[in-house]
């Protein structure tokens, strides 16, 4: 039985990772931080599968003695600092978490056991104000955020890791992906949640941002199956996972609403809080190198997506199921 420890399980990206290695059959350990209310909603239904241990990515100790006493054969890191707008109000944390908590846990690697094959969360953030379109392994970063500038480094302190060491260490450079249990103040899952709101009269507008942002959006649970690929090749490397389709922030408010039958210009307001000191305009990624090597392809399409998210908030608020 392989042996896996996540870090980040709590989080959306964790709880569907942790799904696909139970079904595969492996011993799964979570990472967690000490937290005064338990944080475990997304991974309710399989907590008494997971084995938990107390780590946090500032502590290079209790990272130390998690990596020894799960002794993986595979680490996941996917936690970190992940929402783009708190990188600006704290911008060193951000560092600490998302930059410099991918070196403690290749340290730990190191100290450890150096045949733990390791997976960094890598985020299309880094191509920013992209400089090719489409976006693919090669193309230079250019990240517009201190979250994009952490991500980087965790990027190419994998790579280097891989080639000073010669650490199995795969940086999957993932497109947006979200899913019923992305966070609420993420877009895709702000607008589903508060459009069901608005459709049950519970409000009566959401404020939004930039519109015309474009963003290459799939479907979590497809892209955590690419995590698990890369994993196991014979040799590690870079990955571009995307679905090559790219949609503007208002394609998604015009097929949430539409779908709730509701017409979103009687609801959505511009709110410049929700404006970035500098925006990423366009996302689209080139995925060919996961499709051709790791067998990899997204199966959610986009209006499926915000679909079945609105599906399950219409749940959550209502306790029913939506009518079609
Ligand atoms: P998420 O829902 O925000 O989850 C982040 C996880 O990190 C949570 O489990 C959180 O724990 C944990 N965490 C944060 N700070 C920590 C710390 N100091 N010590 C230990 N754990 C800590 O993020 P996600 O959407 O699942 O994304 C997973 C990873 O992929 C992240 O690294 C993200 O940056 C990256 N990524 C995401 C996307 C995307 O579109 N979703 C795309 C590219 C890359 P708590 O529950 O305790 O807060
Ligand atoms: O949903 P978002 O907050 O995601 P963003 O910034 O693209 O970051 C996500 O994807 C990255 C991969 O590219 C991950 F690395 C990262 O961890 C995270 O998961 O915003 C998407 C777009 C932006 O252009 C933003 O300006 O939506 C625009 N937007 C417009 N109004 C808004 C809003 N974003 C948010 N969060 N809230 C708004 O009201």
């Amino acid at each position: 039985m392989k042996k896996a420890l996540i870090t980040g399980i709590t989080g959306q990206d964790g709880s569907y990772l942790a799904e696909l290695l139970l079904e595969k059959g492996y011993e799964v350990y979570g990472m967690v931080r000490r937290s005064s209310t338990e944080n475990f909603g997304r991974i309710e239904h399989i907590r008494d599968k997971i084995k938990f241990l107390q780590a946090d990515l500032l502590d290079q100790f209790s990272i130390i003695s998690a990596v020894k006493e799960a002794n993986p054969d595979e680490i996941y890191n996917l936690a970190a600092q992940s929402f783009v707008p708190t990188s600006w109000d704290q911008p060193v944390l951000t560092g600490e978490f998302t930059a410099l908590g991918v070196t403690r846990i290749l340290e730990a690697i190191r100290h450890v056991n150096r045949d733990i094959k390791f997976y960094q969360a890598s985020s299309s953030e880094m191509f920013g104000k992209v400089l090719e379109v489409p976006q693919k392994e090669t193309t230079p970063f250019y990240p517009r955020s201190p979250y994009g500038v952490a991500k980087v480094y965790g990027h190419y302190i994998t790579v280097n890791y891989r080639e000073s060491y010669n650490i199995f260490g795969c940086s999957g450079i993932l497109f947006n992906h979200e899913s019923p249990r992305r966070g609420l103040e993420f877009v895709t899952r702000k607008v589903t949640y508060n459009a069901v709101k608005i459709k049950l009269n519970l409000q009566d507008t959401i404020s939004l941002g930039n519109l015309d942002a474009k963003r290459d959006w799939g479907f979590a649970g497809d892209y955590v199956e690419a995590m698990w690929l890369m994993l196991q090749q014979d040799k590690p490397d870079n990955y571009v996972i995307a679905t090559g389709e790219t949609h503007t922030v208002q394609e998604l408010v015009e097929i949430a609403f539409g779908y709730l039958n509701l017409d979103w210009k009687n609801h959505v307001k511009i709110d410049p809080r929700f404006i970035r000191p500098a925006e990423v305009e366009l996302l689209i990624g080139d995925s060919s190198k996961a499709r051709a090597k790791l067998g990899w392809k997204p199966k959610v399409s986009f209006e499926n997506l915000v679909k079945m998210m609105i599906d399950s908030d219409y749940k959550l608020l209502t306790g029913k199921q939506k009518n079609s």
